[in-house]
């Protein structure tokens, strides 16, 4: 909306001129965002705890999780509020695509809220189930797929990191590869969210270097000199990801170790959402498993330990999956499993970069 306003007022003022830049816009954003969760927060927490939305404890855990009883949860309703007025504030509106990514980060919310919900009521201990939320999920990321493939320009050709003539076209495909994409990051960051501040790290690494990715496609000359796909108005995205950077780090001044509140389902289905949706319109789709590759190794873990359960009546991969309880049980510190899964995603991160040039 600023830049709806302030803009035009460059013919008076050349001032007005800075509201133009995508990167002026995008530094503001996120310091919006981080504002907003620093003021928000403490209220937020303490209205959260007055309503006794405290989290529930599974007693088949590692131990040291029992302590955690009754810490606030849904503290992801201040992401999405946090991202939503700053997005409002300072990206370019007539942008479908931040329509698009806004759809996906407020529904995916949604569902997430009301499966915190049902759990925390007692209407249901398990929330909802596991099919009805999985439904919600993909009728959502459809939508977007069916829009992204339908939208002119589009091409269903997905870029392969690291070989840059490698470009397989999946047709109808497309919308499949797509709707999964969504539905599983979002899935893969809820089962990530187990540690203070696990989930939230790496997506704030993967929200930056989605403003790198969001720009760089979105900017002709860039996306033809690094041999990128362009994608028209996707650069505005880059907006979007900088107040994401900015709503997660003010998340995680109050989840980080010992976490005051934790994101809940409202929180990490949004993220992943959000993050699969801008993976599909930079057409990055294949490079989100490298920058997110944490969320994938989690999801991994699950899947391999879950399989391997089944296959053996009950022989385990690991002490136990999510892969952060593995380690939790090997005696590692909750703080060390959480920041050498930081360290690992920064080094994903600048792996997934160094792809702009190794191609
Ligand atoms: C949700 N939720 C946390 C919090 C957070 C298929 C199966 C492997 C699924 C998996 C599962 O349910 N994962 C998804 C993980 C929970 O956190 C809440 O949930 C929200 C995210 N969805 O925002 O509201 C607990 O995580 C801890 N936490 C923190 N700090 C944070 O900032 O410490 C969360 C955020 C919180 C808190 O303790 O209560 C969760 O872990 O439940 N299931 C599992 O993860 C279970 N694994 C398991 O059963 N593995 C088996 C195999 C055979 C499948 C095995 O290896 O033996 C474990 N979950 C828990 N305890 N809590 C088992 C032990």
């Amino acid at each position: 909306m600023i830049y709806e306003f302030l803009y035009p007022l460059h013919t008076v003022f050349s001032f007005f001129n800075v509201f133009r830049y995508i990167t002026f816009r995008t530094i503001f954003a996120s310091i919006t965002a981080l504002l907003i969760c620093l003021f928000v927060g403490p209220w937020l927490i303490r209205k959260l705890q007055s309503l006794q939305i405290g989290q529930h404890i599974r007693k088949d855990g590692p131990q040291s999780h029992l302590s955690k009883k009754g810490t606030p949860t849904m503290g992801g309703i201040l992401i999405i509020i946090a991202v939503v007025i700053s997005t409002f504030l300072w990206a370019n509106l007539a942008v479908n695509y931040i329509w698009l990514v806004l759809l996906v980060t407020v529904g995916y919310g949604l569902i997430g809220f009301a499966d915190d919900y049902r759990k925390l009521t007692g209407s249901s201990s398990k929330g909802i189930s596991g099919k009805t939320r999985l439904a919600f999920e993909i009728v959502i990321a459809l939508f977007v797929s069916l829009v992204i493939y339908f939208k002119p320009g589009f091409n269903s050709q997905i870029a392969i990191p690291f070989f840059k003539t490698v470009l397989p076209n999946l047709g109808w495909g497309y919308i499949l590869l797509a709707t999964f994409i969504i539905v599983g990051t979002a899935n893969a960051v809820n089962l990530t969210d187990g540690l203070d501040g696990l989930a939230i790290g790496p997506a704030t690494i993967c929200f930056a270097t989605f403003v790198l990715f969001a720009y760089f496609s979105g900017n002709v000359k860039v996306a033809t000199y690094l041999q990128i796909p362009y994608v028209t108005g996707s650069g505005e995205l880059a907006v979007f990801c900088g107040a994401m950077v900015g709503a997660a780090l003010g998340f995680l001044w109050f989840n980080s170790y010992p976490a005051e509140v934790f994101m809940g389902d409202v929180g990490s289905l949004s993220l992943g959402g959000a993050l699969g949706t801008l993976a599909i319109i930079t057409k990055q789709e294949i490079l989100l498993a490298i920058v997110g590759g944490i969320f994938v190794v989690e999801t991994f873990s699950v899947i391999f330990q879950v399989g391997y359960f089944k296959l053996t009546n009950g022989k385990r991969i690991f002490r136990m999956a999510p892969l952060h309880h593995h380690f939790e049980l090997k005696g590692w510190a909750e703080p060390k499993v959480i920041v050498r899964f930081w360290i690992i995603s920064i080094l994903l991160a600048l792996l997934a970069i160094s792809t702009l040039k190794l191609r």
